[in-house]
């Protein structure tokens, strides 16, 4: 598995409140993508993360803590000229889950992701590119990789993409669009049915989202607390990480309820779910499997305050996943 994007290095608040009044935070590490492979990584695959960072204290930090998960770090390029981006966050509303967030990232090294300043040959080497929207936001350079990256092409490995659409870091009304269009060229995607209800005005739960998105061969709809849905045409194979197999004309859908977790932060568990359905999917289980993974990934970065958890063990999360089928 790789994986291509920003980390940061992440303050997480010391108490309850506002930004504009908690004292102190406590360092750690965020990154939608660099979470993906720490918990892939974690669980046993080889993955491989790809970015940007300062040649800075705080690029210094990020890399190691990645490379202590397991991540190949090999690929990643360090720029004097820029900084590590950062970023500060509340604590979540217990009701609503709701939270300020505070980036320092404009400008950052890992905006200067490019085509030509990133080792592509490192990117196409994976089973499956893990991609998500939050690059398309970070600048046009990025924004041109993804597209080259997502372009069909031959040996193109298969991408997954989780939207993940990050409102405060879109400057205009592009990110509709783009998200769109980025979903429609990947062959695993991952999207919020509040965040397809944000982004595109999907308000008819995971068939309305579907229908939108059509052409994905896999497509998860994530529905919070409730579950999520998976509509799998076609299935990506655990030897060759091709995507593989007849097309079938429809997809029939599956969808899993989600685990009954006691929540203490819900940030990182979209990244968490994709790492268990990718690595459940990288195994080739079946798709109810693999949502199960998801959940059970899910459920670890809940129940704590960071944007990453390590997952169960393997052993016992294949237990966890197959406890109902008795
Ligand atoms: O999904 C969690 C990520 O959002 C978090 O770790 C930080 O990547 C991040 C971002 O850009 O918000």
């Amino acid at each position: 598995m790789v994986t291509l994007g920003e980390s940061m290095v992440t303050f997480l608040p010391g108490g309850p409140g506002r930004l504009a009044d908690v004292p102190s935070f406590h360092r750690a590490i965020g990154g939608a993508e660099s979470n993906v492979a720490c918990a892939l990584a974690a669980f046993g695959h080889t993955a491989r993360w790809i970015s940007r960072v300062g040649a800075d204290g705080f690029g210094d930090h990020l890399v190691e803590r990645i490379a202590g998960y397991g991540v190949d770090v090999t690929a990643v390029r360090r720029d004097p000229a820029r900084p590590t981006g950062v970023y500060f966050r509340t604590a979540g509303d217990r009701g609503t889950g709701a939270h300020e967030v505070a980036y320092y990232r404009a400008g950052s090294a890992a905006s200067a992701m490019s085509v030509t300043d990133v080792d592509l040959t490192a990117v196409r080497a994976a089973r499956v590119l893990h991609l998500t929207g939050i690059t398309a936001a970070l600048s046009d350079e990025c924004r041109d990789l993804l597209h080259t990256l997502t372009a069909p092409a031959p040996g193109r490995p298969p991408v997954s993409f989780d939207v993940n659409h990050r409102p405060g870091l879109w400057p205009d009304d592009e990110a509709a669009r783009l998200l769109l269009d980025l979903a429609r060229r990947a062959d695993i995607v991952f999207v919020g049915a509040d965040e397809a209800e944000q982004a595109w005005g999907a308000t008819g739960g995971p068939s309305a989202i579907r229908e939108l998105l059509p052409e994905p061969d896999v497509l998860v709809v994530k529905q919070g607390a409730k579950g999520a849905t998976a509509f799998v045409r076609r299935t990506v194979t655990a030897e060759a990480g091709r995507v593989a197999g007849p097309r079938a004309a429809t997809a029939p859908s599956v969808f899993e309820p989600a685990l009954d977790a006691a929540v203490v932060a819900t940030t990182g568990a979209g990244d968490a779910f994709a790492a268990g359905f990718l690595s459940a999917t990288l195994r080739g289980l079946p798709v109810r499997d693999r949502l199960r993974h998801g959940h059970l990934f899910a459920a670890a970065a809940l129940t704590t305050p960071g944007d990453l958890a390590p997952p169960p063990a393997r052993d016992h999360a294949d237990r966890l996943a197959a406890l109902d089928d008795d």
